[in-house]
């Protein structure tokens, strides 16, 4: 049978015309029929029963008032944060097992797999807001182990902007629109947050992380993940280890530049989430390993901060991390409203195995999670939803009743114990028990001491990074402050970036235009500099070195060479990557031997920001003259990109003022070995030495 898209005649589509001539399509034999949620088959999808034509329509229209009842209730609250996301199933795979620090079910063989589902989300923005936003991602996966459900709610940072939990809702109410105005959106460039975070120097190291270009990385498959807390692994005998949890993108790691996510939110708001449906589409299955971190009281005691601080990082260096397994992410959702928003993820979904420590962020997230599940999702019964329900576990207990309850015990018994040898019961080897830790303390509101080193880790973050990105760092801080209209905001952050470091602040002074540099804010402890460098922090020192899923955007005009393109074709292909092909027309594009080829995006319809290089082979028209041919360019050298052009492209880019400007990732295509060592240039990515050239 035709799908709607493949008939090209508006007649194939049509079943019967109505009285006013409109399309009515009915069921045949064989056919599915449509109903109303009662199960009523509907004569008639168009038309509202009226009495007489045109006259009143009538009250008893049960399939119209049904119709438009559910229609105006199909929104329910977005999240407060992380609004903005996108979810995709798939199957984490234990390649260590770790039955001796953990009974957790997923690391108990190697080659165990486990269902999960993962949602990679913003922070800031609102529901419909645009993918590249500067800012954290949420980076939530849900284990359906077959000893419950395990959530793993962490973001692609692995610190956090506050020290405890009280501070949240301040945190989120100045970094979301200002209240009056309502704007900006998914935006921290304005004065509120900034002031926020001025006044609140645990924030410091974060806030590296946020303006560095983790805070706009390429997609979700080139982003870490990161658990945040330290956690507990527990051993069947009840011995613990500490365990920070990371994921590790096999794409390795990628983000674009400001410039780039600014022009691909207007090219492309939905550039993330459509990057990871069309890999799960062509089966390109985007995978991440899990990696853990494992140390003991005696390493913690030892650390040069307290590792419950989630403020704080341990450094890959000081404590190695060890692969565990892999996660690979092989469908996508059926629907996105029924899974990905009426996921529920909860700190509090742990599994026999993996217990909390008392980092007080997580104290608070564990009490925050299941409210607001109960407001978003109308009532107690959110678990049963398919996409929150567990599955490799049978689910008994003696919960009943409330909102939308869709399983229900059958018999008598409700209540535990009972007499009448019925029902489940508790188990006490199998369940979940908690880590015997003792407490003690004063009943005090107070923060700890060992908390109060708030500039060290962002000092060594930054001295982490290669000076492109502390550049970009520098940058993203001059663009923020830039947009608060308070000065005494901007000189705040500009003393307390004095105490991270020097040349930075001098650099964010100097660019917002200070008359003078404020003096340090008074810091509670002295910026460590003893710290080393943790080259595991850069993104730019740890290139994939691959162009395996990556795309190339390749700009063509009628007469173009056919013999370059294939060489192209041939040689990204090989690098495990994809072409798109842009021309004048959507239509085809004809070659100089007159065949025609077929189009992806007409120029203008897909800016370079959009690809992780680009190739310009024009025909006849050089497309010296069209401007968005001349933007696809200039950007994609601009951004760093690794350009190819050929001969016929010298008009274009000369009027881009670029004659004469090759260098190692600029390069003309003029046979197959040309086009092939370009093409191995392109794993590389980005060629940040023209970086430094272009800013003199
Ligand atoms: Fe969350 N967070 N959070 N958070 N969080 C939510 O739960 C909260 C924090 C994170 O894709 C909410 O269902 C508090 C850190 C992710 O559905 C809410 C505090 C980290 C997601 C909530 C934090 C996160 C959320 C809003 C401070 C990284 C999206 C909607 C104590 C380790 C999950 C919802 C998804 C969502 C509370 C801080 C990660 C309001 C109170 C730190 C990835 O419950």
């Amino acid at each position: 049978m035709k799908t709607p898209s493949q008939s090209s005649d508006l007649n194939d589509l049509i079943s019967a015309r109505g009285t006013g001539g409109e399309i009515q399509q009915h069921a045949v034999e064989g056919t599915e029929r449509l109903t109303t949620a009662q199960g009523v088959v509907i004569a008639d999808n168009q038309n509202s029963l009226r009495a007489g034509a045109p006259g009143p329509t009538l009250l008893e229209d049960f399939a119209l008032r049904e119709k438009i009842f559910h229609f105006d209730h199909e929104r329910i609250p977005e999240r407060v944060v992380h609004a903005r996301g996108y979810g995709a199933h798939g199957t984490f795979t234990c390649t260590r097992a770790m039955a001796d620090v953990t009974r957790a079910a997923p690391f108990a063989s190697v080659g165990k797999q486990t269902e999960v589902f993962v949602r990679f989300s913003t922070v800031a923005g609102s529901k419909g807001s645009p993918d590249l936003a500067r800012d954290i991602r949420g980076f939530a996966v849900k284990f359906y182990t077959d000893q419950g459900n395990w959530d793993l709610v962490g973001n692609n940072a692995p610190v956090f902007f506050i020290q405890d939990a009280i501070k949240f809702p301040d945190l989120i109410h100045s970094v979301k629109p200002e209240p009056d105005r309502d704007f900006p959106q998914a935006a921290s460039a304005h004065d509120n947050f900034w002031d926020f975070i001025s006044l609140t120097p645990e924030a410091m190291h974060t806030i590296m992380w946020a303006m560095s270009d983790r805070a706009i990385p390429r997609s979700f498959t080139t982003m870490e993940g990161f658990g945040v807390h330290t956690f507990r692994f527990v051993t069947v005998d009840g011995v613990s280890t500490f365990v920070k949890f990371h994921w590790k993108p096999k794409m390795g790691l990628q983000s674009v530049v400001w410039d780039e996510a600014v022009k691909s939110n207007g090219a492309d708001a939905d550039r993330h989430r459509r990057d990871l449906w069309d890999a799960i589409d062509r089966g390109d299955y985007p995978e991440w390993d899990l990696g853990v971190q494992l140390f003991d009281q005696a390493f913690a005691d030892g650390f040069a901060f307290d590792v419950l601080d989630p403020t704080k990082l341990i450094p890959e260096e000081d404590c190695p991390i060890q692969i565990v397994g892999t996660m690979k992410l092989d469908r996508a959702v059926e629907n996105f409203f029924a899974e990905t928003e009426q996921v529920a993820f909860c700190t509090q979904n742990v599994v026999p195995g993996i217990d909390f420590t008392d980092d007080p962020l997580l104290q608070g997230r564990n009490f925050s999670y299941l409210d607001t599940q109960l407001k978003r999702l109308g009532g107690p019964n959110f678990t049963k939803i398919p996409v929150n329900a567990p599955k490799g576990c049978p689910v008994s207990n003696y919960q009943q009743d409330g909102h939308m309850q869709t399983a229900h015990r059958k018999g008598r018994v409700n209540y535990e114990p009972n007499g009448w040898g019925e029902g489940p019961r508790a188990h006490p080897l199998e369940g979940y028990v908690s880590y015997l830790s003792s407490v003690s303390g004063d009943k005090a509101r107070l923060r700890p001491e060992s908390f109060s080193d708030h500039y060290s880790q962002a000092r060594q973050f930054y001295i982490s990074q290669t000076p492109s990105e502390q550049g970009h760092i520098a940058a993203a801080l001059v663009f923020e402050l830039s947009k608060c209209a308070e000065p005494g905001i901007r000189a705040r952050i500009v003393s307390h970036l004095r105490n991270v470091d020097e040349d930075l602040a001098a650099h964010v002074g100097n660019g917002l235009g200070l008359e003078a540099m404020p003096a340090p804010a008074p810091a509670a402890r002295p910026t460590r500099t003893d710290l080393k460098p943790s080259p595991a922090l850069s993104i730019q020192s740890n290139p994939p070195e691959s162009f395996k899923g990556r795309v190339m955007g390749v700009m063509l005009s009628d007469g173009f060479d056919g013999s370059l393109l294939a060489a192209l074709e041939k040689a990204v292909a090989d690098a495990g990557g994809l072409i798109k092909i842009i021309a004048p027309r959507i239509g085809g594009v004809t070659c100089s031997k007159n065949n025609l080829h077929t189009v992806d995006e007409k120029i203008g319809g897909a800016p370079s920001v959009l690809f992780d290089s680009v190739a310009i082979l024009p025909g006849k028209d050089s497309l010296a003259t069209t401007a968005a041919a001349k933007a696809f360019l200039s950007d994609a050298h601009q951004h760093c990109k690794y350009v190819g052009w050929s001969e016929d492209a010298s008009a274009l880019v000369a009027v881009c003022g670029l004659a004469g400007a090759e260098d190692d990732a600029f390069c003309a295509l003029t046979d197959a070995p040309s086009v092939q060592a370009f093409v191995n240039g392109c794993k590389n990515l980005r060629y940040w030495a023209r970086e430094t050239l272009l800013q003199g």
